[in-house]
């Protein structure tokens, strides 16, 4: 009994998650069909006790799929997705091809499960920083009401994938052994210059877009407007990549729409939100830090203050590791989501 699930991405550092995650969760699967590029076809993966190898992906690949879990870059998905939709399969994908497409739900379970109802057979995880602030702005939403977030990441580089990882060691033991080295992977692949992380902090995550915003960027403010619902939600941000392995943290500025709300009004609602956990007693230096929220499944949220000018202001901090709740977590859920809501058929 179960549903056969394929995991398209199956060796990335989000597709390995994903894996360990189904497993963690005892996801209802019969079949479990793992895809990749040519290059990573052939390895194989344990799950549950039982070695899978990984086939190189290709349209027939999803005949007979019920769930599609994507997690192998954009242009990928947008090759293949529409296939495994073809061949009846629900797609629920990692990334940002698809997300801004009015037919397609931009869901994090916890803030707008509802949205699943109006699918097209694709559904979008948000992007990894999006996720862990709208967990946390979402109860202060419904709370208080919302007129203005601004916001500065402090992002991990497993964002960036398993390159940039080896990119941070390597660099890193380099500059402690004083070698040479050159920048290759980081701010992004594509761009004319890259430059040290390793102690370091890059002011750059993707590319620029016209408006003198990344990309990045303009996901968290594109996105968070939609998974909440709110077209004129007053939305900035400055996307920072730091030397941090894994666990992206984000400091976060909002104004409420209600007069009167105190910080302890704020503590209450997001004690009580589904999927936060509040870490917050500075006398004992309580706030949350990526390297404990390493293979955590929840959005901490800690240093939480009121504006010393803006009446309605509050300053936060959010930490969540970036490949779980970020990705490979949020992803699983949402397609338990579809399975508590009847919205997905066993073939
Ligand atoms: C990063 N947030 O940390 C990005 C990674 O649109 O799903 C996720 C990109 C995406 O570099």
């Amino acid at each position: 009994q179960g549903y056969h699930v394929a995991v398209m991405g199956a060796t990335g550092a989000v597709g390995q998650q994903i894996i360990k995650k189904l497993e963690e969760r005892n996801f209802p699967i019969h079949k479990l069909t793992l895809l990749s590029s040519a290059r990573s076809a052939g390895k194989q993966i344990t799950f549950k006790g039982e070695n899978i190898t990984v086939e190189e992906a290709k349209p027939d690949s999803f005949n007979g799929v019920d769930i599609a879990l994507f997690s192998a870059g954009g242009s990928i998905s947008e090759i293949f997705a529409p296939e495994a939709v073809k061949r009846g399969a629900i797609v629920i994908d990692n990334t940002s091809a698809f997300r801004m497409q009015a037919d397609v739900p931009l869901v994090v379970p916890e803030v707008n499960e509802d949205a699943l109802h109006n699918h097209n057979g694709i559904i979008a995880n948000p992007n990894c920083s999006t996720i862990q602030m709208v967990a946390a702005l979402k109860p202060i939403k419904e709370a208080f009401g919302l007129n203005k977030v601004v916001v500065s990441t402090y992002q991990a580089v497993s964002g960036a994938g398993a390159a940039a990882i080896n990119e941070l060691h390597e660099q890193t033991e380099a500059i402690i052994s004083k070698k040479d080295f050159t920048p290759e992977i980081l701010p992004v692949g594509s761009a004319e210059k890259h430059y040290q992380i390793a102690f370091n902090a890059i002011p750059q995550i993707d590319k620029f877009t016209d408006n003198g915003f990344t990309f990045e960027e303009m996901k968290m403010i594109n996105e968070t407007k939609k998974i909440l619902g709110m077209s004129d939600l007053k939305v900035a941000a400055t996307c920072v990549r730091l030397p941090v392995v894994t666990g992206h943290s984000e400091s976060v500025y909002i104004e409420t729409e209600q007069a009167n709300v105190q910080v302890d009004d704020i503590k209450k609602v997001l004690a009580k939100a589904p999927g936060v956990t509040l870490q917050d007693d500075p006398s004992n230096q309580v706030y949350p830090m990526p390297a404990m929220a390493v293979g955590k499944d929840d959005v901490f949220v800690g240093r939480i203050r009121k504006d010393l000018d803006e009446a309605t202001g509050f300053h936060f901090w959010v930490v969540s590791d970036n490949l779980l709740k970020g990705a490979a977590l949020n992803t699983i859920q949402i397609a338990e989501s579809l399975i508590k809501l009847g919205l997905v058929t066993n073939k």
